[in-house]
């Protein structure tokens, strides 16, 4: 059982035992004897049965069950024991076990309710509170059902609610929120001196865009989603002039994953402030990544690149030689883009194809018809590629894949989770059933080129409640914080930095880190065993632990978050700055 399914698993035992407490409480509270006891058996061996989930989940890594054996185990067992015993004396007044079976799904919903709303890392201001929660509630349930305790139970119970209540309010309140951290944008100057320099220019407004037959309303550059696509030669400089024409709140363009000089990266109130309707903005960087990258808006970036505010751009060594296609998949208003294309490719020839998701989420990818090498991954040429056949592969949000053949005489057909987007001819294939490549062992190893770590961080990413804001949310949050409270990493130039990035939640969050590629070490314990994997996006699962590491080369304030552009706006994002 993996530890996402565990996780779940839990989840789902833990609902059920509470709601059987409580259903057996308010039964035997009616007086239905049969149902009363029914349910509260089952709650009963639902609460033993955590006990394995939680042994199972705190073997797994403490991120993902400190909170349950700190704070849900103790109250569950308090509600076991008290509920328990007298259940088994079977009591001839039903009515008299209403009280403490109530009791047992409190202390069980207030376990949860901590793993829900607040999650990792658990606090004692946390578990006092879930304290006083639980002995409030059954004061409250004894006054209403007329079952009330002598005074001095009375009085010690609201005793130790209000003690517990006022104990867990001061240590649950977080003095402070991150520290503010100066930065200044102007690290790093382009360096020019008469590099060949290809120009852009890319103006961002609404538009009326053709989608499958169907007109849909997007933000648009230069009037097309995905925007222009922009192609550079390596050595090159890219110069692209930023113009917004009607999009109010705000455009940038950020380059996803390729590691620019600070100053360009696009991140509004971080490296420049947003380009507003009839401002510019000049960006200006030496192309020195060959491979597939993307450019999106980073200004409300959720709603941003899912209206259209997205595309390409491929830096190519020279000369290129065969057939190089660019497949950046993407849904626009729910349709799927691009639109499937059908282009004869004469046998023999090289093929590229530069796949790209520019959603939020993951996406399937199959090559039918043709054995072929993944080339690169996110810009990076993988070492000894092997041959794949009836093999898919899965790309995160944000990342690429580059798929290399030599076209057979028979026709070749790319589909996503299905669907066929780009094809030398037909080709029927079923390919739901093929396996999909794991890249951590794909390719040849080299060792990893440093010997020492100078940094460490540990990021747990989960949900929990916001109440720092104007209004409550519910946040992605990294170790139980949300932006912008969650505190900027900080690393010295020349750092060699780990990343020990851990999903205690139930959703992928694919990971991104600006400025940098991060090489894989470990996934869930495992080493990465292929070709070194320098990646600037990567899924972490439910339940996935992922250890990185990177050097610490550009100097800057990046940032560093999901990009579920969605998860990102809702907390999930913090900063990486240099001292
Ligand atoms: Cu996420």
């Amino acid at each position: 059982m993996t530890t996402g399914s565990l996780l779940a698993a839990d989840l789902v035992i833990a609902v059920l035992a509470a709601a059987a407490w409580l259903g057996g409480g308010a039964a035997s509270a009616a007086r239905r004897r049969p149902l009363a006891l029914g349910l509260a058996a089952f709650a009963l061996l639902a609460t033993l049965a955590r006990a394995i989930t939680i042994t199972a989940l705190a073997r797994a890594g403490w991120w993902f069950a400190a909170e349950k054996v700190l704070i849900a185990a103790p109250l569950s067992l308090a509600g076991a024991v008290v509920a328990g015993p007298r259940l088994l004396r079977a009591p001839r007044d039903i009515r008299s076990v209403a009280v403490p079976l109530l009791f047992a799904g409190y202390a069980v919903s207030g376990g949860l309710l901590v793993t829900v709303l607040h999650g990792y890392p658990a606090s004692a201001g946390v578990g006092l509170l879930a304290v006083a929660g639980v002995v409030a509630a059954t004061a409250v349930t004894w006054r209403v059902l007329g079952a009330r305790p002598s005074g001095t139970v009375s009085r010690a119970t609201l005793a130790v609610a209000v003690a517990a209540l006022v104990t867990g309010t001061g240590l649950a309140v977080t003095p402070g929120a991150a520290p503010g951290v100066p930065h200044d944008h102007e690290y790093r100057d382009v360096r020019t001196a008469g590099e060949p320099t290809r120009r852009f220019t890319l103006t961002a407004g609404t538009a009326t865009v053709s989608v499958s037959g169907r007109d849909v309303e997007a933000w648009a550059f230069n009037g097309q989603v995905p925007g222009p696509e922009l192609t550079a030669t390596v050595g090159d400089v890219l110069e692209v002039t930023l113009r917004n024409r009607d999009i109010q709140r705000g455009v940038t363009l950020h380059w996803h994953g390729y590691d620019v000089p600070n100053s360009q990266d696009g991140v509004p109130d971080v490296t420049q402030a947003a380009v507003l309707p009839g401002q510019e903005f000049v960006y200006r960087f030496l192309a020195d990544q060959v491979g597939t990258y993307w450019y999106h808006t980073h200004a409300v970036s959720d709603l941003g690149v899912r209206k259209g505010l997205y595309g390409v751009l491929v830096v190519r060594p020279a000369p290129v030689t065969g057939v190089d296609v660019t497949v950046p998949v993407h849904t626009l208003s729910g349709l799927p883009l691009p639109a499937p294309r059908t282009e004869p490719v004469e046998a023999g020839m090289p093929v590229r194809l530069r796949l790209i998701n520019t959603d939020s989420t993951t996406h399937r990818y199959a090559l039918a018809g043709t054995p072929f090498r993944v080339a690169a991954i996110d810009g990076s040429d993988l070492r000894g590629p092997t041959p794949l056949v009836d093999t898919a592969v899965v790309i995160p949000a944000g990342g690429r894949y580059d798929l290399v053949f030599t076209a057979p005489a028979t026709p070749v057909a790319l589909f996503v989770d299905g669907r066929e987007v780009y094809s030398t001819g037909p080709v029927s294939t079923a390919t739901g059933a093929w396996p999909v490549l794991d890249p951590l062992s794909y390719g040849v190893a080299s060792p990893v080129p440093w010997s020492r770590l100078d940094k460490e961080f540990t990021l747990v990413l989960d949900r929990g409640l916001d109440l720092r804001g104007l209004l409550p949310r519910y946040a992605h949050t990294v170790n139980g914080a949300a932006d912008p409270d969650i505190p900027t990493q900080v690393v010295r130039l020349g750092d060699i930095v780990k990343f020990t990035i851990v999903n205690r939640s139930q959703v992928v969050h694919p990971w991104h880190l600006h400025g940098h590629h991060v090489l894989v070490l470990t996934r869930n314990g495992r080493p990465a065993t292929g070709s070194p994997l320098w990646l600037d996006s990567f899924d972490v699962r439910a339940g996935d632990v992922w250890e990185v590491a990177f050097r610490a080369d550009n100097p800057g304030m990046w940032a560093n978050h999901c990009h579920n552009l969605a998860h990102a706006d809702a907390g999930m994002t913090l900063h990486l700055m240099y001292s």
